[in-house]
């Protein structure tokens, strides 16, 4: 009798489910059904932006990238979703244009791509001098037929309007109230499904889609359509930014610059590599604090060393970045100007006028050009270098990039330099006189191809005697395993790299006419807590020292801001045991290399923001974005409106009121004359014309 039971009862539940199931089956059926051409609309944007990822970026991770699937996913249904609020009739034009636009974003962007390994920015569209570049592309290009593909999309879309037409779909009526509630329905779809994408985005994520560097990391997380949007935003907020206030930002300007005079002051260092040829190496994420150090009696920078000690070096010198990191320390080395306020002088203005290091020597008769192995638009430097007075630069597609010799993000140190020096061979041929600024890459975050480094240690090695006399050697794992332990690692190799680029110059006999100049970009972004380790170890417990143990360092946030100095090196071949070998330890910022620099070459920049160190020695002040400054005497933090006494001497709050303003100004006069473009003495005629024309 149960068995009955029980055998009746599953049957009752059996066919609940199969009705249960029959049901759904029919609403996801009907669903369909009803929604036909919404669904063409967004699988076809989808499939589009997905074809343009999968013809660009050859890897597997960009073709699986499933953030960038959800991303479009969440675009064109929202577009999509509007589309219900309009009349059935009518709602094919509506997709249709939308279509067509989407299209033409990947069609655009695939010729683009083609043609400068990156995706196409609407501030560069409206560059003049890109409208030829990519005009040409555009016609050359025409006839690819990977880039036709995505005329697949209208063409499905028409044909399944087409079909619904036939069998008089349109014709149903639907209530307006349906369509408002239809709409809601679908953008409360595309909510949730952006509420996803947002939590499973990684900080890196967000720090690279605002910061917009590196535009194919942004198309493989957000997709294409997001791309395109943040970068109309990106390329409108200049504009917007440069609209108000131009008259008071001028007036500021020229106030700022009147005493300024024409021609440099002389010292004992005028002139004194005049009509030499330059190397500048941007040395990627290079601190001081590694110079001289050493793990078991090894050397992190033997080569780095061997240049600080033989030449001028500063070791107290600092790299004066915002949010453009290494495209801020290219910007403020070349031209001596401070960051933006906003967005990145690189990326956001690379339209302004620009007086860059390369621009004066290409007045003195040298040829000048840069060099990086990496994609010529990452920090749209195709751009910026060109404006900053760079006749060549020689990028990604000028060199071998053989999958072997990659480390993170792109051609090894190694390679590059080795690459390089065939190219500055045949340059010193060719060329009188010439400067080249060669930026590195290897040692860039995460600094995790640790295998690739090669050997070194960072441990702590230990032979002990033990009491019947023989000898054991302790290992104590120190900073092995540790981010800054992996940075030492990433540093050496560079270094090793930097040492082999010197050793082939000087076989090659371009070192006899030329001055090596070496900055570190900025420093390697890693957290406080990593240096405490490094400061504070303590062997026996294998963790860092109690505070209140008499040897603890401290280094709290104040030591570690100031721990973020870079090394500075003017080195010759010669220079070693001459007048002009010594370490420099008066305070200098990156503002400061042009007036240096510039005296020593020759050339002269009024609209500098920095001094000739040798003009204003142990007084000089070095602002930072933020507001922050540091003297010889302090370090002020204008966040927390405290500071840091870096000598005995009393402090004087005149003087940090009077550094806070100067500090303040500085940046005020630099930003406007990005975002005014105040050095662009055309414009500023045409435009000073308009004014006096209206008063007269
Ligand atoms: C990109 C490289 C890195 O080409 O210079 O830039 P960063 O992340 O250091 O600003
Ligand atoms: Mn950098």
């Amino acid at each position: 009798m149960k068995f009955i039971r029980n055998a009746f009862k599953n049957l009752k539940k059996n066919v609940k489910n199969r009705i249960k199931t029959i049901k759904k089956e029919h609403l996801v059926r009907e669903y369909f059904n009803n929604n036909i051409l919404f669904l063409t609309f967004v699988v076809t944007g989808v499939l589009n932006s997905t074809i343009l990822r999968f013809l660009c970026m050859h890897s597997v991770e960009n073709y699986l990238s499933w953030k960038a699937v959800l991303a479009d996913t969440i675009v064109v249904t929202t577009i999509g979703a509007f589309g219900y609020l309009i009349k059935p009739k009518d709602r094919f034009a509506y997709y249709f244009s939308f279509c067509i636009f989407l299209t033409a974003i990947c069609m655009i962007n695939s010729v683009y791509y083609t043609f400068y390994t990156s995706f196409a920015s609407i501030s560069m569209l409206s560059l003049t001098q890109y409208i030829g570049d990519v005009g040409d592309a555009v016609v050359e290009n025409v006839l690819q037929l990977k880039d036709l593909i995505y005329v697949i999309s209208p063409l499905i879309l028409i044909f399944v309007h087409l079909k619904l037409k036939k069998k008089n779909y349109y014709k149903k009526v639907e209530l307006k109230a349906d369509r408002r509630k239809r709409t809601f329905k679908t953008l409360s779809v595309s909510g949730v499904l952006l509420v996803i994408f947002l939590i499973t985005l990684s900080s890196l994520d967000i720090s690279r889609f605002f910061k917009q560097w590196n535009k194919e990391y942004i198309v493989m997380r957000f997709g294409i359509y997001v791309y395109q949007a943040n970068d109309l935003v990106a390329s409108v907020q200049p504009k917007v930014n440069a609209m108000f206030g131009y008259d008071k930002a001028s007036k500021e300007f020229n106030d700022y610059f009147a005493d300024v005079s024409d021609s440099p002051a002389t010292n004992q260092y005028t002139d004194i590599f005049k009509g030499k040829n330059v190397i500048a190496i941007h040395a990627e994420s290079m601190m001081t604090n590694v110079i001289d150090l050493k793990f078991n009696g090894q050397e992190v920078t033997p080569n780095l060393n061997k240049l600080a000690h033989s030449g001028m070096y500063f070791n107290n010198f600092y790299s004066q970045v915002s949010v453009g990191t290494s495209s801020d320390s290219e910007l403020t080395y070349n031209t001596s100007l401070m960051p933006t306020k906003s967005g990145t002088a690189f990326v956001s203005y690379s339209n302004r006028k620009y007086i860059g290091i390369p621009t004066l020597l290409n007045d003195m008769g040298y040829y000048t050009f840069s060099m990086h192995a990496n994609n010529a638009d990452f920090w749209n430097r195709r751009a910026m270098h060109k404006n900053l007075g760079y006749q060549r630069f020689y990028s990604k597609s000028d060199y071998e990039v053989e999958k072997e010799n990659i480390i993170g993000l792109g051609l090894s140190d190694k390679e590059f330099f080795k690459q390089s020096v065939e190219k500055i061979e045949k340059i010193n041929k060719e060329h009188e006189k010439w400067y080249g600024l060669l930026i590195m890459l290897s040692n860039h975050t995460p600094f995790s191809e640790v295998d690739k480094y090669g050997e070194f240690p960072v441990d702590i090695k230990e032979t002990i005697t033990k009491e019947d006399g023989t000898t054991e050697e302790v290992v104590y794992p120190y900073m092995e395993g540790t981010k800054l332990g992996n940075y030492f690692k990433s540093v050496h190799y560079a270094d090793s790299a930097l040492g082999e680029f010197i050793e082939e110059l000087r076989v090659k006999g371009l070192l006899d006419n030329t001055v090596i100049v070496l900055y570190g970009d900025h420093d390697a972004r890693l957290p406080r807590k990593n240096y405490n380790r490094l400061y504070n170890y303590d062997k026996e417990t294998d963790s860092t020292l109690d505070e209140e143990d008499p040897n603890y360092k401290e280094y709290d946030s104040y030591q570690y801001e100031l721990g973020r100095k870079v090394p500075f090196i003017i080195w010759t071949s010669d220079m070693e045991g001459t007048k002009l070998n010594f370490t420099n330890s008066n305070v200098m910022g990156m503002y400061d290399v042009v007036p240096t620099l510039g005296n020593m070459f020759g050339f002269y920049n009024k609209y500098a923001f920095g001094h000739d160190i040798y003009n204003i020695h142990d007084n000089n002040i070095v602002c930072f974005p933020n507001g922050n400054w540091v003297t010889n005497k302090m370090y002020y933090n204008s966040q927390k409106a405290a500071y840091l006494p870096l000598t005995e001497e009393p402090i004087n709050e005149d003087e940090i009121a009077k550094n806070t303003e100067y500090t303040n100004r500085l940046l005020d006069v630099s930003n406007n004359i990005i975002v005014f473009d105040l050095l662009n003495e055309k414009k500023n005629q045409e435009l000073k014309e308009v004014v006096d024309n209206k008063w007269n």
